[in-house]
């Protein structure tokens, strides 16, 4: 008599096994890391990176002394004039491939191409040039992917402006995640992409694209 099909998947190898890649059971996401010109964007990338970071670094040159603003960042040398590029594991089989954009108008061409295929975005701020993230904010909010907000928290940034005038100063919907980080850290960068997960994983199908 004819056995019941069996629920047992065969084990790897066995005749009519099903080859399932490592990958298959884990939430592969590509995350954008936005910002304007030397928020910090290659630093997170750097801190947080499990693997070997790409980036694409060049000098700052003379001529773009005139149109980079360097106030608060006087020590930086180079700006990303392509992508930077990074991967981390989160609990819970989320990968997230983070991919860094750079942060000026000029290279606004390249914009569509690094985002197709994001689902959400981190965008860095700076509370000392709040007036300089505000192209970003809008080049995000256009391209209609979720984000958060991180304030990259610079030492000499100003500590009276409270998180909820922040959020109105740059006209934040209530329901968009506003959080503090240091760049530089490990953990409190990975907190800043959790909350931009929770915020993912938060939202309704209906408004996810
Ligand atoms: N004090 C402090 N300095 C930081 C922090 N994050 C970045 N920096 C410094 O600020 C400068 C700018 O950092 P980058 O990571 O190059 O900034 P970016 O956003 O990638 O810059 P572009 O690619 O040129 O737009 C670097 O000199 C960093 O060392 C931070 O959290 N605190
Ligand atoms: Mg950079």
């Amino acid at each position: 008599m004819a056995s019941a099909p069996s629920n047992t998947t065969p084990s790897a190898g066995a005749p009519g096994a099903v080859h399932r890649p490592d990958t298959a059971a884990r939430a592969l996401v590509k995350i954008l890391v936005a910002g304007p010109f030397g928020v910090g964007k290659t630093t997170l990338i750097d801190s947080v990176s499990e693997i070997r970071p790409l980036h694409t670094e060049e000098h700052l040159s003379e001529a773009s002394a005139e149109v980079d603003d360097l106030a608060g960042v006087r020590e930086k040398s180079t700006t990303t004039v392509a992508i930077d590029f990074g991967r981390i594991s989160l609990p819970g089989d989320v990968v997230l491939y983070l991919f860094g954009t750079p942060g000026q108008e000029r290279f606004r061409a390249l914009w569509d191409d690094i985002a197709y295929g994001a689902l959400g975005a981190l965008v860095l701020v700076d509370s000392r040039r709040l007036d300089a993230s505000f192209d970003v904010l809008g080049l995000v909010e256009e391209s209609g992917l979720p984000y958060a907000v991180a304030f990259n928290d610079f030492p000499d940034a100003p500590r009276h402006h409270g998180t909820e005038r922040l959020r109105q100063a740059l006209d934040l919907e209530p329901g968009t995640p506003l959080v503090t980080c240091d760049a530089r850290d490990r953990d409190s960068s990975i907190d800043a992409l959790l909350a931009l997960v929770d915020h993912l994983i938060g939202r309704d199908p209906v408004e996810a694209r």
